[in-house]
């Protein structure tokens, strides 16, 4: 499934997830694989990095172009198509397309060949405090196309004084082969346009800016979504020869001083960090385990998460959209090296990221912000440059949201000047035995003299570890679930407590594999800060943080 909600009726759309077989050139092994998923649930693989093959028998009813669409796949796509590569993709957190003019009807050969293997080509994905499973950990579908098609549709809205608002919606629309006659109707809520795009040539594609003006619309609030319908259909003559349908939200959302207003009215941000991860499914989850967390994160009085450290799949961005759970989304980037970040291909790397996690993702409401370069070197005038760069390019591409990033150049970050919201990662009582209030009014006295006057503060990250299962009640030692509940209390209140932030991301939901090399610094292979542990049992903490998130 690879959105909540149907994108298209006119076009016909077949969703190729499902058994596919999985080669391991390696070993000649053959397994069969469920798609979206992570080889590592085949116990024999569950710790191969490497390449392995997926491929499939894939039935084509009609001789037409043809459109292969990946929602992800974990960390490297080679695409073939009955022998011939016919696309390729870096980054396992965005989505990718592929098209195949001029396929015969009949069955054919449809291969991809997946990398999760670090090395000189992966610059996003390396050996981190997560994990980098392997496969096409989310959905694929085969779109049937004619001779012109809605390659995409993005959408924001403005409020009038008299309290509606206007729809802007930028459509791209791309011919296969010529076509003339062409109109494109777009309509939201009640309102609706045509535009006449008279001749496209094979190989065009044409953008189109449309306003919809003064609509009635109810407006998208925390826990309390409305969602609109954003339908594109386009039409040669009188035929409808293909539609792209979104869903939409009519919200405002300002800085203000220090403040974030959602609808003119403060935010606080009671949130989490939450990686793609569970332990039985690593990093693909269907809709229904992700509702699980969401209902989880709802039960303890959450109204945020943060996508640490990577775009989402955007099925767990709509169900956020449904629910009314704010979201900053993030590129992917975690604490990358300077040798790294200085490097030619990590600058196509992470622009691709850029440009493709904004793409697809603008439309959902519940993004109120986008996230860049966790923990990175912001404390340098290189590091100020790139930060800088980055953020150029998000603000390019979508001139409408705040920006941000989460910091942990205490003390010495340069950076302040280039962000709407000014976010750091703190641990205090657990990394550093410092009371936690002294440290964070040390640190906010310092960020207002550095750049974050006037600008909202988040603490995007706090907490502590616990294993789970390891109790002592009377000692309250590290690692055990009743010091990590005891620092979790004192950092949650202290930030809640603080008028000068905007609430804060506990560090983290849920514990998550990390890699091997993180093996002597993560008991059991894990970041074991979650409230909940990979199968999502409970800490102690869970009822800590409900009782003070719900406060
Ligand atoms: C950092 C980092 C997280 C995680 C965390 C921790 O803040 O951003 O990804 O590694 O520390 O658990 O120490």
């Amino acid at each position: 499934m690879y959105r909540l909600f149907k994108e298209h009726f006119a076009r016909n759309v077949v969703s190729l997830d499902g058994i596919w077989t999985l080669d391991v050139p390696k070993t000649g092994q053959r397994y069969y694989a469920i798609v979206p998923g992570v080889w590592e649930a085949i116990p024999e693989l569950a710790a191969f990095e490497g390449v392995a093959v997926y491929s499939k028998a894939v039935s084509v009813s009609k001789g037409c172009d043809i459109m292969l669409r990946f929602g992800g796949v974990s960390h490297t796509a080679r695409v073939f198509w009955n022998g011939d590569e016919v696309g390729s993709h870096y980054n396992a957190f965005t989505g990718f397309e592929v098209i195949i003019k001029g396929v015969s009807s009949g069955e054919h050969r449809l291969a991809v060949e997946v990398d999760n293997s670090f090395g000189e080509n992966s610059t996003l994905h390396i050996p981190n405090d997560y994990f980098t499973y392997g496969g096409i950990n989310r959905s694929v579908e085969l779109h049937y196309l004619e001779d012109a098609y809605i390659a995409r549709q993005s959408f924001y809205a403005t409020e009038n004084l008299d309290g509606t608002f206007d729809a802007h919606v930028r459509a791209t629309v791309c011919a296969l082969k010529n076509v003339s006659d062409v109109q494109y109707v777009l309509s939201i809520a009640d309102k609706s346009t045509k535009v006449s795009l008279n001749q496209l040539s094979g190989g065009e594609c044409r953008e189109i800016e449309v306003v919809l003006p003064s609509i009635m619309a109810e407006r998208w609030e925390v826990r309390d979504a409305r969602l609109y319908d954003l339908c594109g259909v386009l039409y040669a003559g009188d035929r409808s020869i293909d539609d792209l349908i979104d869903r939409v939200g009519f919200r405002t959302f300002e800085i203000a001083g220090e403040k974030m207003l959602l609808n003119h009215k403060r935010v606080t941000i009671k949130g989490f960090n939450r990686h793609e991860d569970h332990g039985q499914l690593g990093m693909s989850m269907d809709a229904g385990t992700m509702m699980c967390d969401l209902q989880l994160l709802l039960d303890m009085g959450a109204n945020s998460v943060r996508t640490c450290h990577y775009p989402n799949d955007p099925l767990f961005l709509d169900l956020c959209d449904e629910l009314g759970i704010l979201v900053w989304e993030e590129h992917h980037a975690r604490a990358l090296p300077g040798d790294i970040l200085r490097s030619e291909l990590f600058t196509k790397q992470i622009s691709d990221c850029n440009t493709e996690m904004i793409t697809q993702h603008v439309n959902h409401p519940c993004i109120y912000i986008w996230g860049i370069l966790n923990e990175c070197e912001s404390e340098t005038e290189f590091g100020h440059e790139l930060y800088r760069k980055n953020f150029e390019q998000l603000k390019h591409l979508d001139p409408t949201r705040p920006v941000t990033f989460a910091s942990c150049r205490h003390f010495k970050d340069v950076c302040l000047d280039l962000v709407d919201v000014v976010s750091f990662n703190i641990y205090p009582a657990w990394y550093e035995d410092v009371p936690v209030s002294e440290y964070l009014d040390k640190l906010l006295k310092w960020m207002d003299e550095n750049g974050a006057k006037d600008k909202p503060v988040l603490i995007s990250e706090i907490g502590a570890g616990a294993i789970p299962g390891y109790h002592d009640p009377f000692r309250r030692a590290k690692w055990s679930e009743e010091r990590q509940a005891d620092i979790l209390e004192k950092q949650i209140s202290a930030v809640l407590a603080s008028a000068r932030t905007s609430g804060l991301y506990i560090w983290q939901f849920a514990d998550v594999r990390v890699d091997e090399k993180w093996a002597m610094r993560r008991p059991r292979t894990m970041n074991n800060k979650g409230v909940v542990d990979e199968y999502r049992r409970p800490k102690l903490a869970y009822s800590t943080v409900k009782e003070l998130y719900n406060k």
